[in-house]
């Protein structure tokens, strides 16, 4: 877009990211995966394959997430804003997605305190129904509409990791 005579604001190609466009998802996802990941707000989200086989209980599906970045800080998606939301839904629905995604968001700690994985107390909040205080159903999911649930961690479910964030 041309802003005006000598000024101009570039965007990259989607999947890359950085000042020069050197940032791709690609660092991290690679072969089958590398087609499943969208860059929004500097940040590169993976939207793990969502058959049988490859969907994990929560506890597993964190794991895969921070693994992904040798401890730089990749976890599973927190979804902290509207903004964040309105990015994994328009996903989510490019995709035609069907059945749940795990988010970073449990209350396993406190019952009916829920709590992101980066420790940050829940603010944004986008649950089809508020959740009843119940333990044994602590770990959080976005259903295909975008709404979030609650369910049994120990369910395996396919799930959204987010990488660092990258400048
Ligand atoms: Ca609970």
């Amino acid at each position: 877009m041309v802003t005006g005579p000598t000024t101009f604001i570039c965007t990259c190609n989607h999947r890359y990211g950085g000042d020069v466009c050197q940032y791709a998802c690609e660092d991290y996802f690679s072969g089958s995966e590398a087609s499943r990941y969208a860059v929004y707000n500097n940040r590169c989200y993976w939207f793990s394959p969502t058959q049988y086989r490859s969907r994990r209980n929560y506890r597993k599906a964190r794991a895969d997430c921070v693994s992904r970045s040798s401890g730089r800080g990749a976890t599973l998606a927190l979804i902290k804003d509207a903004d964040t939301q309105g990015f994994v839904e328009q996903y989510l629905r490019t995709v035609r997605a069907q059945g749940d995604y795990w988010i970073g968001l449990d209350d396993r700690q406190i019952e009916g305190r829920y709590v992101w994985n980066d420790g940050t107390v829940l603010g944004y909040r986008n649950w089809a129904r508020t959740p009843r205080r119940r333990r044994g159903k602590d770990c959080a999911g976005v259903m295909a509409s975008g709404k979030w649930d609650v369910y049994r961690c120990r369910q395996r479910k396919a799930y959204i990791c987010q990488m660092p964030q990258v400048w």
